[in-house]
Order: C-alpha cells, then structure tokens, then sequence
C-alpha cells in the first residue's frame, strides 16, 4: 500500500550518478589546501604556547569533519583552563597574542553569540575563525568524521546536499535556514534509516570513546574500521539517495511529530522530547536533534516564513529530480 502512495523513482535515475559523482569529485579539497591548513595550525600553535603553555588548539567543523568543499574557512576551537577571565577578555588577549606579522585582519568579536577572533593568514590566503572551549563541537566533528569513513555514500550525499544548500540559500542560519552541520546530521539520520541500513548508529554500539564535556557526557563507538563493510548490502547509488533525501523532506516527513534523531539512529516523536509547543524562540517547526545536547533542537533557527522556503525548496528539489531532464544543472541554479 505504500508504494501505491509514494512517487516511483524515474526509470534513468541512474544516468545521473555520473553526474553527480563529477561534481562531487569537484568540490574535494586539494591536499595542498590541508597542507597549508596544518601549517596554519602549527603557526597559530607556536603563538599562543608562548603564553599559554598548557593551552591547546583543536580544528573542528568542516575542515576536520570531511565535509568541507574546497577553499572553505577552517574553525578552530582553543582549550584553555583560565576559570578567572572572562569570555571577552579572554577573546582580546588572544587577539593581542595573535598580532604578528604573518597574520592580518586579527579581530576580536566579542559581542557575536559565540565571541570569536578572527584573522586571516597572508602566507595561504587561508581565513580562521578561533572561539575558546567550545569542546562540544570538537566532539561532534570527531562523530561526523567517524560517520564517513563507514560508507562512501555520506560524504558524496552531503557535499551534494551541502552545495545545493548554498546555491539555494537554504543554508544561512541568520535567515531561519539550517546549518550545515544540521544538513550533514539529516543525511547521516537519512542512511540510517534506509533498508537495509547504510549507516549504523554509532552512540548505540558498544562504547569505545567517552569524554564528558560541559556535564554532557559523550560516548559512542569510534572503531569503524570494523564497520567498512557495514552497508554493502544496500545497492542503492548516490543518484537514487539524492532523489530519496530530496523526496523524503518534501513528501514524506511528519513536520508536525517527527524528531531527527542520529543519537538513536531513527525518528522520534515531538511529544516525548516536549517540543510540541513554542518556547521563547525555539518553534520546532522542524526538528533535529543534536547528538549529544538533547536537548539541541538544530532546527531551532526556522521561523513561520522560513520554514515555507525550506519546504518549497525541498519540493522543487524533488520535482526536479523526478522530472527534469537534466537535475544536475537545475538543482544547483543560483537563487
Ligand atoms: P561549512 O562548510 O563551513 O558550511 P561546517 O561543517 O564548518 O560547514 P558550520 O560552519 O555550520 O559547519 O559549523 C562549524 C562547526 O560547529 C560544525 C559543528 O561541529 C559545530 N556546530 C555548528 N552549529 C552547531 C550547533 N548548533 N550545535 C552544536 N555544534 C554546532
Ligand atoms: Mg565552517
């Protein structure tokens, strides 16, 4: 009875893998950009040690998660025990430490939601945000970075999806639209739930990796060597995935009760997450959870008129792939 509702995906669906496995291929960072990324760090490093010794800098997002395209800003995240300074203060005297002769634009920006330094480096051209023990997303990026080396299909699926954001300006959370982060979490969630799975559920396996960080404590299995073989079962190709994500949200997602749960590795419900009413800013009109703030709605961004953008485009997406006669040109047309 399902398939009689849902759309049959078109007969040459799998013309388009080669396609989409180009510009997936086009959009992977060179190794002289990581290169020059590690030699950035090590600059960095060599600067702050000088006055914090016991300091230390971790990247994270997507220069260290592997889904950053290529020519991507890195993030970097600085560990310090300094418990007496505050955020601010702590922000302007790295900035101070950071003056140097190979470094430009070095600014403090110590009033944004999370206070950053930001700083550009004149020998690679490379831009850097730095915060300070945002030891949370070090964590994540490790998860995300685990995820995809279990199955090739995640990264290819989530640059493609993360390019198709950007060119659709669905990827700005300042307009109420999701963070890259929120769309890599959708397409990992995403093979989870394919029959069979592509993906595992990582927190759900035996524990090889703890850290408790800010009082969440964070577990999951990370030997995922073991795991290579996990989704050779499922056949499905990169352009048939494409077109599942992009049909899944525009037709078949309970926007009204579903959670996005990675951390379980399926759909929960609103109802036992109490995210069925707005409270303050946090609408929940589209829900996915953060793996190990639970209570972390990503989708806290989307307001009443973003949400009716992001679910037009999820349609038009699939419209396209459906229908259209070349999907790889009409999905990535600039807004
Ligand atoms: P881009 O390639 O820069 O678009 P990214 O993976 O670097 O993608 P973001 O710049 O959105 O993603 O975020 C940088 C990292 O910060 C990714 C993730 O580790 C963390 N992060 C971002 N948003 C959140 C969030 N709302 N909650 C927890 N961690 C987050
Ligand atoms: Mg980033």
């Amino acid at each position: 009875r399902m398939y009689k509702r849902q759309m049959i995906c078109r007969r040459d669906i799998d013309s388009l893998n080669g396609p989409f496995l180009l510009m997936y291929q086009s959009l992977i960072p060179p190794d002289e950009e990581k290169v020059k990324q590690k030699q950035l760090l090590s600059l960095l490093e060599r600067l702050v040690i000088k006055e914090w010794p016991q300091a230390r800098l971790y990247l994270y997002g997507s220069c260290a998660n592997s889904f950053g395209v290529s020519k991507s800003d890195i993030d970097v995240c600085l560990a310090i025990e300094e418990a007496h300074m505050d955020k601010s203060k702590l922000i302007m005297k790295l900035a101070d430490i950071l003056q140097s002769d190979n470094l430009q634009n070095v600014q403090a920006l110590t009033h944004a939601r999370v206070p950053i330094v930001k700083l550009m480096d004149t020998m690679t051209g490379i831009s850097c945000d730095i915060c300070i023990n945002n030891l949370l997303a070090v964590v994540n990026t490790k998860l995300l970075w685990d995820y995809s080396r279990i199955d090739a299909r995640l990264r290819q699926l989530a640059f493609i999806i993360k390019h198709w954001a950007k060119s659709r300006r669905v990827n700005e959370t300042y307009h109420g639209t999701l963070s890259s982060y929120a769309y890599v979490l959708m397409c990992i969630n995403f093979l989870q739930q394919r029959r069979p799975a592509i993906l595992p559920c990582l927190q759900e396996m035996k524990t090889t990796y703890s850290v408790t960080v800010d009082d969440v404590d964070c577990a999951f299995f990370d030997q995922v060597e073991m795991l290579y073989d996990f989704g050779h079962r499922n056949k499905e190709t990169i352009a048939q995935l494409v077109w599942g994500f992009f049909h899944y949200w525009a037709y078949c997602h309970d926007y009204t009760n579903a959670v996005i749960s990675v951390r379980t590795g399926s759909i929960i419900s609103k109802r036992e997450k109490d995210w069925t009413r707005r409270i303050g800013n946090d609408r929940h009109l589209i829900c996915i959870e953060d793996p190990f703030e639970m209570s972390h709605d990503l989708g806290r961004v989307v307001d009443k008129h973003s949400i009716k953008v992001l679910r037009e485009e999820f349609e038009r997406a699939a419209d396209i792939m459906q229908f259209d006669p070349n999907p790889c040109v009409k999905l990535f047309e600039p807004y």
